[in-house]
């Protein structure tokens, strides 16, 4: 069995449940937060046969769109005098999907 982690927009997560599941597919949606946007995105779970991988990942890949986004990144610190904190805009496209896939050593259910 594999452990599908993926990371998708929150514009894209309640669709990619819903064709996961109608699939056949068990999910788990975990509310998260991008460490570099610091805004919220969908990570879901998903145990998979291995035979059902290739499929699992086809539906994330045909759902999960990119999209350019601004973001407002705060300089680095460049030393300990100054104490002023700046930001300028960055322009960077996210997604679709960042996906891990792991394998699973032991999976049950009590
Ligand atoms: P965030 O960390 O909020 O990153 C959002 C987008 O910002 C990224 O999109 C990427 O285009 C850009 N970005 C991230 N770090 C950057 C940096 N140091 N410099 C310049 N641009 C940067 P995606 O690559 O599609 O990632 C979307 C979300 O997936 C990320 O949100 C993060 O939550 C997760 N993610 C991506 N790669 C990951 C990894 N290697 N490990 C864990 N989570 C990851």
């Amino acid at each position: 069995m594999k452990l599908l982690i993926a990371i998708v927009q929150d514009e894209d997560a309640s669709k990619l449940v819903a064709e996961l599941m109608t699939n056949g597919y068990r999910v788990t949606k975990l509310a998260t937060t991008g460490g570099f946007l610091r805004a919220g995105n969908t990570t879901l779970l998903a145990g998979v046969e291995e035979v059902q991988l290739d499929e699992a990942l086809a539906i994330v890949e045909k759902v999960c769109k990119s999209r350019k986004q601004l973001a407002t990144a705060p300089t680095p610190a460049t030393g300990t005098s100054g104490g002023v904190m700046s930001s300028y805009p960055v322009e960077v496209t996210v997604g679709g999907a960042t996906v891990f896939v792991m394998d699973v050593d032991r999976f049950v259910k009590f």
